[in-house]
């Protein structure tokens, strides 16, 4: 069944240049992007999509990181697009993540990795409207 996932490729991302790489292995894949632009978020926007980790040690920085430069806001579809998404990604910590993962391939450090997937459908549906409302 197809639905549908946010995806970022996050200010390190963007500014590394690998915008293009992270699409191209979303295509590559099979999905097909639905909607895709660049954002620079407000502090509001950014505490709304991480609002799971408020009470985190780390919640402070990673809110200063997501908005300190535009990033590129995603939505991609296709059968099992969450965890298929999440497979490409790699593990959250890119020392872990397996070679050949996106995160895997281009990042060192945990709060610096790169892309951001949903990781639910429940996450995916809320988050797309935080990103896209136009498209509820
Ligand atoms: P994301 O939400 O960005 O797709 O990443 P994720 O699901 O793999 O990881 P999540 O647990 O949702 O964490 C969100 C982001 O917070 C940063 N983080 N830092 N310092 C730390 O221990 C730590 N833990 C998580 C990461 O940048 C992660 O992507
Ligand atoms: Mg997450």
């Amino acid at each position: 069944m197809s639905e549908r996932t946010l995806v970022l490729v996050k200010p390190d991302g963007v500014r590394r240049g690998v915008v293009g790489e992270v699409i191209s292995r979303i295509e590559r894949k099979g999905l097909k992007l639905v909607a895709l632009e660049l954002q620079h978020l407000s502090r509001e926007t950014a505490e709304a999509h991480y609002a799971e980790h408020v009470e985190r040690p780390f919640f402070g920085e990673l809110v200063e990181f997501i908005t300190s430069a535009p990033l590129v806001a995603m939505v991609v579809e296709g059968p099992n697009a969450i965890k298929a998404f999440r497979q490409l990604a790699g593990a959250t910590n890119p020392v872990e993540a397996a070679t050949g993962s996106i995160r895997g391939d281009f990042a060192l450090e945990i709060g610096e990795n790169i892309v951001h997937g949903s990781d639910s459908p429940d996450s995916a549906a809320r988050e797309i409207k935080i990103f896209f409302p136009e498209l509820g």
